[in-house]
């Protein structure tokens, strides 16, 4: 739609059952908030919505894992998701939250419209169902044996040891996660939208209107139609969540999926009694934001929805973006891999604007990314510091060096002058060209183009060396360096807006439009400039490590918690059992074994004689450690030698979940010799 009249920009509503962490950022919130910027810089009315989703299973049973209820989980979530959001700068018109009146409000007379107008079909059928809590149980509520790979922990949704998508019926031996007893099938009713009366439809609008889509919203959306839509149940048997608004209803509530997008709707209520020429009027063009895992809600789900209300408007694009991974493994919030918006705020302060260029300049646009630190770092201080910072700190210091901080002239302007101010249009052309297609990456290249065609300049003036024999050409220098400044100030707003507001400081000048973007005359000569520091540091390798190391602490505490014990082994007779000969004994001498890394020598008193061992603990036990300690040793071993050491029996150790080795000995000390058994 070329010819619209305000833009309405929606963002995908986070869960609140955790914070949000950079994949949010880098798929959703930053390139809605460049895009809310870039079209607010160009004068255009638009209207940029979000909010928490706090309703579905995820928060139930995290309330019910922590003994607390789920409006104490969606109060604490929403609130940090919220301040995290303002203090990076993500600049939502409104940021509400599905729990408020007005979203239950709009959500019950949504639904209540679709039932009145016979949009829905009821069907009847058997779901599982907990006897002892006299509840429904939704899938996430239901554990049992994946018929798949035999993981006995499987959901009724999924198996998260294989990765297999399951429905409830599947599993063997399913238990309900309330009560643990195994749940009886029971008949409910439910409402369900008939997407399959919506399929040609969809071709139609899709398929064969939105062609421009980007290409992995496209390709999901045809291979959802292509392989036949069916009916959609929109309710649920649950006691969390917008109840059904209609009699004979009890115990139901409206599906997550149902509500949640509706809540932009609701917080375009709140925001403004005029919500209607949002969501009502052909000429505003609605955009929705999202990942690539909520692209078939968005563009098949709820524009049914919308179409059979039949007073709304339909999203006229999808830009969704595909998932940014952390350190080369996928994000998760339950495995606490991911750096989370708040802790990043509270450990880098000032840096709000490092974050939003590195999952920019690294956005999962077109495939999957990876996050690295390293990478991070290396944005910053090769980028940032080294072209932008280095461009502008360049202008500032020159000019005050040499012209106390005032404009000076342009007289007489070069052709290599003139040429370096006419590319600041050309480079404009460009950002719009990427930005109008929701190319955020590319159109961050190319504004930093500015101020790599600054540095160029600068290289190929070298005022430095002109100042000694003609100071008037150095004015001349400095201005074009000057105005390069200024129009950096517009360009690269949407993308970095508190340090343009710096930037704009220190070049004493007020904020401007889009339409200014070109100009050659911002800095108008005589002005004096403010003092400039510089606008980005670097960042050392001390605190890219410190990250790192957290990362690894993370990884060490899932590989424990996730460690499964071993099955028991075949059983054995009790002669077999009988046949091992394990005494206390006492190490005399220890020493490393040279040349390995592992091994120790360990002269051991066993209450029978004197021998030497040679075991495999050199990683967790230094010999020094090891002399006095009393430990366990299987004497009747079979001697073998190892490194040319006859090793005469072993050492019991118990082994840790990541691997580590742990002795085993008595808990007081005993006789050398004692038998364990
Ligand atoms: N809360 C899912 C998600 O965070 C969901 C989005 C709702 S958008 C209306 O991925
Ligand atoms: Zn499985």
């Amino acid at each position: 739609m070329s010819n619209y009249k305000r833009t309405l920009i929606t963002s995908a509503l986070p869960y609140a059952n955790g914070p949000v962490h950079i994949g949010h950022l880098a798929g959703v919130y930053v390139p809605a908030d460049i895009y809310a910027r870039y079209l607010r810089l160009k004068g255009e009315e638009v209207v940029f919505v979000g909010g928490s989703d706090e309703h579905g299973v995820p928060i139930t049973l995290k309330a019910r894992n922590e003994g607390i209820t789920p409006q104490d989980v969606v109060d604490k979530y929403h609130a940090i998701i919220k301040d995290s959001f303002s203090r990076l700068g993500i600049s939502f018109d409104i940021y509400s939250r599905t729990s408020s009146p007005v979203h239950y409000e709009t959500a019950s007379d949504f639904f209540r419209k679709l039932y009145d107008t016979g949009k829905f079909v009821e069907k009847t059928s058997e779901q599982y169902y907990d006897e002892e809590n006299k509840q429904f149980l939704a899938d996430r509520y239901i554990v049992g044996t994946c018929p798949k790979c035999g993981f006995d922990r499987a959901y009724g949704d999924q198996c998260e040891s294989c990765g297999t998508s399951l429905s409830p019926t599947e599993l063997i031996n399913p238990r309900s996660m309330l009560s643990g007893n195994t749940p009886v099938l029971k008949e409910t009713k439910h409402w369900y939208l008939p997407l399959d009366q919506y399929e040609s439809w969809l071709k139609e609008w899709i398929l064969e209107g939105h062609t421009e889509w980007k290409p992995n919203v496209y390709g999901q959306c045809k291979s959802w139609i292509d392989s036949g839509l069916m009916p959609r149940a929109v309710t649920r048997d649950l006691d969390w969540g917008v109840p059904v608004p209609i009699d004979n209803a009890e115990g139901k509530v409206l599906y997550v999926w149902f509500d949640a997008p509706i809540g932009y709707i609701s917080a375009t209520r709140e925001l403004t009694p005029e919500w209607e020429k949002y969501w009502k009027d052909p000429e505003t063009r609605m955009l929705h934001f999202i990942g690539k895992d909520n692209i078939v809600f968005h563009c098949i789900i709820f524009p049914a929805m919308l179409r059979a209300e039949g007073t709304y408007i339909l999203p006229e694009n999808v830009p969704a973006n595909e998932f940014l991974n952390l350190e080369g493994d996928k994000i998760s919030t339950s495995r606490n891999w991911a750096v989370w918006l708040h802790e990043y705020l509270d450990e880098f302060p000032g840096k709000e604007d490092v974050l939003k260029y590195v999952l920019t300049a690294n956005a999962p646009e077109t495939k999957d990314n990876d996050f690295t630190w390293k990478d991070f770092q290396a944005r910053n201080n090769n980028e940032l510091v080294a072209i932008l910072g280095n461009f502008v700190n360049r202008a500032m210091v020159l000019t005050e060096k040499y012209f106390k901080g005032v404009v000076p002239d342009r007289i007489n302007p070069t052709e290599n002058d003139l040429e370096t101010l006419a590319s600041i249009g050309r480079i404009k052309t460009e950002i719009e060209k990427s930005l109008d297609s929701f190319r955020f990456r590319e159109a961050l290249k190319n504004a930093m183009d500015m101020a790599r065609l600054g540095n160029k300049y600068l290289a190929d003036e070298e005022p430095w060396k002109v100042i000694k024999t003609d100071p008037d050409r150095v004015k001349t220098i400095l201005n074009v360096c000057l105005q390069v400044t200024a129009n950096l100030t517009i360009a690269l707003e949407p993308f970095l807006p508190f340090s343009m507001d710096k930037l704009r400081h220190f070049l004493n000048m007020e904020r401007l439009d889009w339409q200014d973007l070109g100009s050659t005359e911002i800095m108008v000569s005589g002005t004096r400039l403010n003092h400039s520091h510089l606008l980005f540091e670097k960042i050392e390798d001390a605190v890219i490590e410190k990250q790192i190391a957290k990362l690894l602490q993370t990884k060490k505490d899932n590989e424990k918690a996730l460690a499964v014990a071993q099955p028991a082994k075949a059983n054995i007779s009790y002669d077999q059992f009988d046949a091992m000969d394990v005494r206390a004994g006492t190490v005399l001498e220890a020493e490393r074994v040279p040349k390995t890394k592992k091994l120790l020598k360990l002269k051991i008193d066993t209450g029978i004689d004197q021998r030497t061992v040679v075991s495999g603990i050199a990683e967790y036990y230094t010999p020094e450690e090891m002399i006095g300690k009393q430990v366990c040793i299987l004497v009747n071993l079979e001697p073998k030698p190892l490194k040319g050491i006859e090793s005469q029996g072993m050492i019991l150790c118990a082994q840790d979940a990541d691997g580590g080795l742990v002795l085993v000995s008595p808990v007081v000390k005993v006789k050398n010799g004692s038998e364990v058994k």
